[in-house]
């Protein structure tokens, strides 16, 4: 059954509940207070059926909101959710403040389908209602519920006049609102929290997107609490699960209405990323008193949520009045908000509704490059684009699919179906789980070759850079570095020896002897095993000179063939590997280990026990505790 969730708007006393409760029989006073008061305070909710031109039924969710001016922030709370107004205005009194300043939110809120509705017909005659109806469409024009085919329908809650006329409108407009996303992953922004007897903690809201069923987790954002769906109300009965568009009611365990409160949002768990800055396009109305200046602060009103926001300009100094731009919101406490997420903004004192916008990025980068482009493309709507500017913002780095389901709020299927064609053509890569243009990559590949080649020109005689250096260097990510190392191995363009990198056919160029020098220190070390040469006779045995042979052995360092632990004492790596073998073996007979012991294990003299055992302390194998070492 299709659900529309129908709000009411208007200033106060123009019969708004009185209207609610004439369709459906609900008093969506629901407070005492409001009772005895005869005002609407908070938000109240009702819902009917009502049979659609083609047999089909309608469910219509009532939220009925406050016209007092004080309570404009509860009625910010619950006209988010809604697909179609009842804009109510009394034929006895016709435009108010809050008139205004409602129809002023619901355009600011985009909101597209509505019917206008003249109250108490009955309290004047026809002339008066005439001219009403004259002041109402003037007013209107211009505006989502002036336009051709739009509806004013003159109605008498009291006696009922023009209801059956009201609910043919409704009809329609039920009908061709569009339905909210259930593919979408599921966002109820809390409106109420309660207890209910015998049932503990309640929340009620309207589902923006997604379904929500019995025993599903759910985190509460921006706290992270865990909670577990025990039983979901839609529209006041059991039901099996919550559809987007509905008006929902969730009974929870695992938290207390302490934990829980208006202006939260419950989501799927670690989905979603909360965020303090959201860039956005904003517009002020034309009514608004002055212009907004850059680093104004403003109350910000988003879904349930309601805080304040510092403004940061971009690309301006000010806004004036009529106008629009894009800007960075600043909040003090992080909120779960998503591009296409709606806002109002309200000055900081006097309270008044001066403007509104659209969140475009709910992950701005710090002094991105390219960002009105960016936030034009997102702008702009259209799902792919959007998607391949996220990836070709984070350049070579690329972005997780996680991480885009994060930063839209679309579900992965989404994701890669609009990104397939893109991979099939080879303008994205997928490295890992990350998405990243191939143009990013391809510039990459050029940097680190350029890297090299002046690597190799500043050290013509090292047989090339360490990876981790390199990768430093570029700025790269283990898994986008991999990658690319590997792309331009199989290009040969590259070639690894070990733990270096160079370019293939450079290097070192070793003469014959230099060659044949070097393979006899490094044999003569790795068949020491710990019991090593002295350094300088090795040297002396060599067939090349002495500043030759001292390079080797730096190159041999350099490449951490050869381990130099003291001053004297110069191991192969192969030996320090298996002494660190050794150690994890002896350690799963004793946790300690003393200079004697050590000697035994290994055969060798004090002359090199000393020395190796200081070795392991600072490589953290061992520990020194008085005078035995505990092996860690
Ligand atoms: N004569 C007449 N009075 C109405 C009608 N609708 C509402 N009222 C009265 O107008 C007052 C305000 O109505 P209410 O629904 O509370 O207005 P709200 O503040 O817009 O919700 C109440 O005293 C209602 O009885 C109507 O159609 N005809
Ligand atoms: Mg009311």
């Amino acid at each position: 059954m299709k659900s529309v969730i129908v709000g009411t708007a208007g200033h106060i006393d123009h019969g708004k509940t009185a209207l609610v409760k004439a369709l459906t029989g609900i008093d969506a006073d629901r407070l005492e207070e409001e009772k005895r008061r005869g005002i609407t305070i908070d938000l109240g909710f009702a819902h009917m059926e009502l049979r659609g031109p083609g047999g089909e039924m309608l469910r219509l969710g009532f939220v009925d909101v406050p016209g007092h001016e004080r309570f404009v922030r509860n009625m910010l709370a619950g006209v988010g959710g809604i697909d179609v107004v009842l804009l109510v205005i009394a034929a006895d009194e016709s435009i108010k403040p809050q008139t205004r300043e409602h129809l002023d939110i619901l355009q600011l809120l985009g909101l597209q389908r509505g019917i206008t509705v003249l109250t108490k017909s009955d309290a004047v005659d026809r002339d008066t209602l005439d001219v009403v109806r004259l002041e109402v469409e003037e007013f209107l024009r211009g505006t989502f519920l002036g336009g051709p085919g739009s509806s004013i329908v003159a109605v008498s809650s009291l006696t009922g006049e023009g209801l059956d006329e009201l609910k043919q409108a409704l009809i329609h407009a039920a009908g061709v609102a569009s339905a909210r996303d259930a593919q979408a992953l599921a966002r109820l922004p809390i409106d109420r929290v309660f207890t209910m007897k015998g049932f503990g903690t309640v929340v009620t809201g309207t589902l923006v997107g997604g379904t929500i069923g019995p025993e599903e987790e759910l985190e509460a954002f921006p706290s992270g609490r865990r909670v577990r769906v025990r039983g979901v109300q839609v529209h006041g009965k059991p039901a099996d699960a919550a559809v987007a568009g509905e008006r929902t009611a969730l009974n929870l365990a695992g938290a207390s209405t302490e934990d829980l409160s208006r202006g939260m949002t419950l989501a799927p768990p670690a989905t979603f990323v909360t965020t303090r800055r959201i860039d956005v396009k904003l517009r002020l109305l034309p009514s608004a008193p002055r212009p907004l200046k850059d680093r104004a602060r403003l109350h910000f009103h988003a879904h349930t949520m309601e805080t304040v926001a510092q403004l940061v300009l971009y690309n301006a100094k000010q806004i004036v009045p009529g106008d629009e731009g894009f800007a960075q919101l600043r909040l003090p406490e992080a909120a779960l908000l998503l591009p296409g997420d709606r806002f109002i903004m309200r000055q900081f004192s006097p309270v008044t509704t001066i403007g509104g916008g659209m969140v475009l990025d709910a992950a701005p980068i710090p002094r991105a490059a390219a960002r009105d482009t960016f936030l034009q493309t997102v702008a702009g709507g259209d799902p792919t684009l959007i998607l391949r500017a996220r990836i070709a913002r984070r350049q070579h780095e690329g972005i997780s699919l996680s991480r885009l389901i994060a930063e839209t709020g679309w579900n992965r299927n989404v994701i890669e179906a609009k990104l397939s064609p893109a991979v099939r053509d080879q303008q994205v890569l997928r490295i890992g789980d990350r998405f990243a243009e191939t143009r990013a990559i391809e510039d990459l590949k050029l940097h680190l070759q350029r890297t090299l080649e002046q690597f190799h020109k500043k050290n013509p005689l090292v047989g090339g850079i360490g990876r981790e250096e390199l990768r430093e260097q570029l700025k790269a990510s283990a898994e986008v570095f991999a990658a690319v190392a590997a792309a331009l191995v199989g290009e040969k363009k590259l070639e690894m020896a070990g733990d270096l990198v160079r370019l293939a056919g450079r290097g070192v160029a070793m003469k014959d002897e230099e060659a044949e020098s070097k393979k006899i220190i490094e044999d003569a070390f790795a068949a020491a095993g710990l019991k090593v040469p002295a350094l300088r006779e090795v040297m002396a045995g060599l067939k090349v000179d002495k500043a030759r042979a001292q390079k080797i052995v730096t190159l041999l360092l350099r490449d951490k063939t050869l381990i130099k632990i003291s001053e004297e004492l110069v191991f192969h790596h192969g030996a320090l590997e298996q002494l660190r073998r050794q150690m994890a073996a002896y350690r799963a007979n004793s946790s300690k280990i003393d200079v004697a012991q050590f000697k035994e294990m290994t055969g060798v003299s004090r002359k090199y026990a000393i020395p190796l055992l200081e070795y392991l302390d600072r490589e953290r194998v061992t520990k020194r505790v008085g005078d035995a070492r505990e092996i860690l």
